[in-house]
């Protein structure tokens, strides 16, 4: 069972680098791995399981966190949050993601990102694109396509970005991390729009 002892913390040089395609057939410790990556995050979001373990809830985790340097990524945004739209569930294990295409329109969490990884907090938005065109592979080799938006997009961004050594704070905006781009929509969070 994967835990927070798993995951390495930035400074890690794993977290920065470019990890490497997966080739079908997988072997069998890329499936289990993957596997035990959703489970994390399944455990993460359950408050008995998460405080046994002292488990960091999680929506998302790409291998590249837990030291492996392979394009795997697991995200799972479970349906129960009854303000979240039916269309927003999402719980998928995806080898070599690729966005093949988005929006024009960003979007950005009202109360910015955090991450496995950092052991901190990060204040600042995180510009996204609001909706993405994922292409990928399941385990069995078979080509995915999904249409994502808001916060599911926001997050198979955010893990994307760690299979290409990029950190969310890298897209914050260093002279006003509050600043916001032209046009881009904040979503959620407890401000009045
Ligand atoms: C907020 C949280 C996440 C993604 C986008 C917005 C996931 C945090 C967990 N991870 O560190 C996964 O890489
Ligand atoms: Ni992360």
């Amino acid at each position: 069972m994967l835990t927070m002892e798993n995951v390495i913390r930035e400074g890690h040089p794993t977290l920065r680098k470019v990890a490497e395609e997966v080739t079908f057939p997988l072997d069998e410790k890329e499936i289990e791995l993957a596997e035990e990556m959703l489970q994390f995050l399944k455990n993460s979001q359950d408050p008995e399981i998460a405080e046994k373990y002292e488990l960091r809830a999680g929506v998302g985790i790409a291998a590249p966190q837990v030291n492996v340097s392979k394009r795997i990524i697991a995200v799972h945004i479970p349906s129960s949050d009854p303000e979240e739209k039916p269309e927003s569930d999402f719980s998928e294990i995806l080898y070599n993601p690729k966005i093949v295409s988005h929006s024009v329109q960003q979007t950005c969490l009202a109360d910015g990102e955090g991450c496995l990884s950092v052991d901190r907090e990060v204040p600042g938005y995180v510009p996204r694109h609001k909706r993405i065109t994922v292409e990928y592979f399941d385990k069995d080799g078979k080509k995915q396509k999904k249409r994502l938006r808001e916060f599911p997009a926001i997050v198979t961004q955010h893990e994307i970005d760690h299979l290409n050594g990029v950190m969310f704070y890298d897209r914050i905006d260093k002279d006003n991390p509050l600043a916001l781009p032209d046009g881009i929509e904040v979503l959620g969070g407890s401000e009045e729009e």
